[in-house]
């Protein structure tokens, strides 16, 4: 082979490999697909964004740490019906941090299931449902930035509220207006700024308070915002 030719040729194979291994359609859609699932961030942290609820069923979701920036999801204002980020059926969500828009938050669906390490910075229509029975506790949270509600309870449930610190809210948890069924709610420390309202407010005189180590900008007299059971422990 004359030596020009030979050039050519290694010249034509490097390209050709270049183009496969950078070009191809195939390898195009798979970065693009990663790329939308684990994006490296300014501060060298991951972050995923997601487009559809996590839906957490029986099992540990735990995020090492994450940002999460929901897309698509809702817009993180006081509308009703935007999705939650996490559906957690007798599983656990935790280390993680959600980011804004954080939509409808966690949505509790049932069973035994938990929270820990979870902090919402700029919490959306809520920070954390109950929307099934079930036997809930909620750890070492952070929820800042909510204009009504951090925690609400649409379903009977007992429920722990352990190490929470939250800012800028009407209420810390309610009881969905004009339900009389039975809930049963542990605050165990909970260090609350810019309530606006009460701590808990609920409607139902079945339902039952027990706290200890809570600190808020509110006078204790104005905690508790309906007939239920309160009492220190
Ligand atoms: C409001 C609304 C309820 C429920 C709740 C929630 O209280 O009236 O129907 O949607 O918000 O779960 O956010
Ligand atoms: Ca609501
Ligand atoms: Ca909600």
């Amino acid at each position: 082979m004359r030596k020009g030719s030979f050039i050519l040729l290694s010249i034509l194979i490097i390209t050709a490999l270049v183009f496969w291994f950078s070009c191809n359609p195939f390898n195009k859609e798979k970065s693009s697909t990663l790329d939308k699932i684990n994006v490296l961030d300014s501060s060298g942290g991951t972050r995923l964004t997601i487009t559809c609820t996590i839906i957490v069923n029986g099992s540990t979701w735990d995020g090492g740490g994450q940002t999460i920036i929901a897309s698509g999801m809702g817009d993180g204002s006081q509308a009703e019906s935007q999705d939650p980020i996490f559906d957690i059926t007798n599983g656990t969500v935790r280390n993680v941090t959600i980011g804004a828009p954080a939509c409808d938050g966690i949505h509790l669906e049932g069973g035994n299931s938990t929270i820990s390490n979870v902090k919402i910075p700029d919490v959306g229509e809520d920070a954390c449902t109950v929307k099934k029975p079930g036997t809930y506790n909620v750890s070492s949270f952070t929820g800042n930035s909510c204009e009504d509600k951090l925690f609400q309870i649409n379903d009977l449930c007992t429920i722990t509220y352990t190490s929470i610190s939250a800012n800028g809210m009407s209420k810390f948890c309610r009881q969905n207006g004009g339900k009389t069924w039975k809930c049963t709610i542990y605050i165990n420390g909970a260090t609350l700024s810019g309530i606006s309202e009460a701590v808990v407010r609920s409607d139902s005189t079945t339902t039952s308070v027990r706290w200890r180590s809570i600190t808020a900008n509110i006078a204790q007299s104005s905690w508790w915002y309906g007939n239920f059971s309160v009492a220190a422990y």
